[in-house]
């Protein structure tokens, strides 16, 4: 593989709990995975990025980090980790695991040990401060609902948790925790791991001071993003990080980084600057959200994704790199979000997916997307598990007495278990997932859609995404191409070029259930090579004008 292998590769997020349970318990495990290696390789993806698998008491499914050196119990041992390392490099797969060191779990022994007086030796890995007038050392809200701060009775003093209470954020400021993480990083990298996907990584370096944030009136507590994300010492973590951890591995990172824009992007992904090789942003998931964060809907409109997307594809065209995603385990199913899961689910699926996989960058397949899973609609709020959703529910409906109806509607557009039932592979009970009772219920549409059908339909979502995955292994002007948009005012069509040694691509989409038409300008030869599409097209046809159906993708090669 290329030094740069990592722009070249397509990388596919696995959940374990929700991929596929093996021993009955209702629980994805490791083995669960190891069984389906195959099919991802048959998708021909290059990477997979395993959210956590370590110690965890699963306070936010595993992001709440008790032992970084061990395997959680219910997902299997060491050795089984180790068996599924070495049976996807048999594969040739690469392995890339998730980096959660902005906070651990309150039963880590650092925390355990770090309560227990002031003077502890282990008492500055984490954030403690006096409490302020009588209450909370400042006004941050966390990320789950409530303050960031939780009173600590025997030392009579506050901790800080930007997630939940169960999460303590570990202090980076000071340098024998930066080593530790060095170290536990050096544990996995020396047992031959390809990467790390590194959890709100922009978190980690805070204000001095931690001021209180900018409140609005209507709210107890402040979004203090500004006040913790890209913090005044967070390019001097990464660059320590790189030397002192990750150089002399040929392994790739993305930096998860909440609030990142692109002029900050450009600093973390500079590879001179040898901090990530790419971020996650957050731009183009946020552009349904409201002034109350993301559980105060707006509609996702294509002329605001077209020009989130454009201005990162400009901006990091030169300098840095981009990923690519449009959902994961924290955001709804894409099919439901940004194209139509009811009457066009099959089409809009591809159709996103050719967005995606035709864009500068790395592209992330999120478990699931592959089959046009969709987001789930569960009539009683206790058939969530979401800690997220389940403290939005509290504070909003008990404590607040906000419409219950209402809140559970923006739990089916926005909650993050949308993208947490499990896998669908076949018709039987429970869509082939566990023999045992799901931790999370199964979608009920697992008859329709699930991967046993998918296999076996040639126009399936699936073997869509496999051409498309084949198509950037054969054209690397889907990997380096510039891109420029056409048609730029369209608010049906999005339309756009790429350009690479001489070959030019062109790209259109139709983001809606209409039949718009699409104008090639003028100084387009008028006659390509249809390369994919997802409805059945005479690749000879002139390309002038072309009605799309709805939501109808074409990817053409130039003569
Ligand atoms: O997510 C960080 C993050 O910002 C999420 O809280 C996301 O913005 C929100 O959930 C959207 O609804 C990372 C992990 O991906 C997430 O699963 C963890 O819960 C969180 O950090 C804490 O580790
Ligand atoms: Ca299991």
């Amino acid at each position: 593989m290329s030094k740069q292998w990592w722009k070249e590769a397509v990388v596919y997020q696995i959940y374990p709990r929700s991929f596929k349970d093996s021993n009955g318990d209702g629980i994805g495990d490791i083995n669960g995975i190891i069984s389906k290696l195959d099919y991802l390789k048959e998708l021909g993806i290059d990477v997979i990025w395993l959210s956590p698998v370590y110690d965890s008491p699963n306070d936010d499914n595993g992001y709440d980090i008790s032992d970084y050196r061990g395997i959680m119990d219910e997902f299997g041992t060491m050795a089984d980790w180790e068996r599924l390392l070495d049976e996807m490099h048999k594969r040739g797969l690469k392995l890339i695991m998730d980096l959660v060191v902005n906070h651990s779990s309150d039963e880590h022994a650092w925390f355990v040990e770090s309560r227990k007086s002031k003077d502890n030796p282990y008492r500055d890995y984490y954030i403690w401060r006096d409490g302020k007038d009588g209450g909370e050392p400042n006004n941050w809200e966390s990320c789950f609902s409530g303050s960031a701060w939780k009173y600590d009775e025997a030392t009579d003093q506050y901790f800080l948790h930007l997630f939940s209470q169960k999460q303590p954020d570990l202090n980076w400021e000071n340098p024998k925790l930066r080593e530790e993480v060095y170290n536990m990083m050096k544990f996995w990298l020396e047992k031959g791991i390809d990467g790390f996907r590194m959890d709100v990584i922009n978190f980690i370096s805070k204000v001095d001071g931690l001021p209180d944030a900018e409140k609005p009136e209507d709210r107890k507590y402040a979004p203090g993003g500004d006040y913790f994300m890209n913090g005044p010492k967070i390019h001097d973590y990464l660059q320590e990080m790189h030397e002192k951890a990750l150089s002399g591995y040929d392994v790739m990172t993305v930096g998860e980084m909440p609030g990142v824009n692109v002029e900050e992007a450009k600093l973390y992904t500079a590879e001179d600057r040898k901090e990530v090789n790419m971020v996650f942003q957050f731009e183009h998931v946020d552009l349904d959200s409201g002034p109350g964060g993301k559980w105060d809907l707006r509609p996702m409109r294509m002329i605001a994704l077209r020009d989130s997307f454009t201005k990162w594809q400009k901006g990091l065209e030169h300098e840095g790199w981009n990923s690519l995603y449009l959902n994961n385990h924290d955001q709804p199913r894409m099919v439901s979000r940004f194209g139509n899961d009811k009457e066009y689910r099959i089409e809009s699926a591809k159709m996103l997916a050719t967005f995606l996989h035709t864009l500068k960058g790395t592209p992330y397949i999120y478990q699931g997307e592959e089959l046009g899973m969709t987001n789930v609609e569960f009539n009683s709020i206790d058939d969530y598990q979401d800690i997220e959703t389940l403290n939005m529910y509290r504070e909003k409906v008990i404590e607040n007495g906000e419409d219950h109806d209402k809140v559970m509607h923006s739990i089916y557009v926005k909650g993050r278990d949308n993208a947490r039932t499990p896998i669908q592979w076949d018709d039987s009970e429970h869509g082939g997932f566990t023999t045992g009772t799901p931790w999370l219920k199964v979608n009920p549409n697992y008859k329709e859609i699930n991967v046993k059908h998918a296999m076996a339909d040639p126009d399936s979502v699936f073997h869509y995404y496999r051409k498309l995955i084949g198509l950037r292994k054969e054209n690397p002007i889907m990997v380096y191409g510039s891109y420029d948009l056409i048609m730029p005012d369209h608010d049906q069509i999005y339309a756009y070029t790429r350009k690479y040694e001489g070959q030019t691509m062109i790209i259109m989409l139709n983001f809606s259930s209409g039949t718009p038409v699409f104008q090639l300008p003028s100084d387009f030869e008028s006659k390509g090579e249809l390369l994919i599409s997802n409805y059945d097209v005479n690749g000879d046809e002139d390309i002038h004008e072309v009605e799309l159906r709805p939501y109808e993708a074409r990817v053409y090669l130039m003569k």
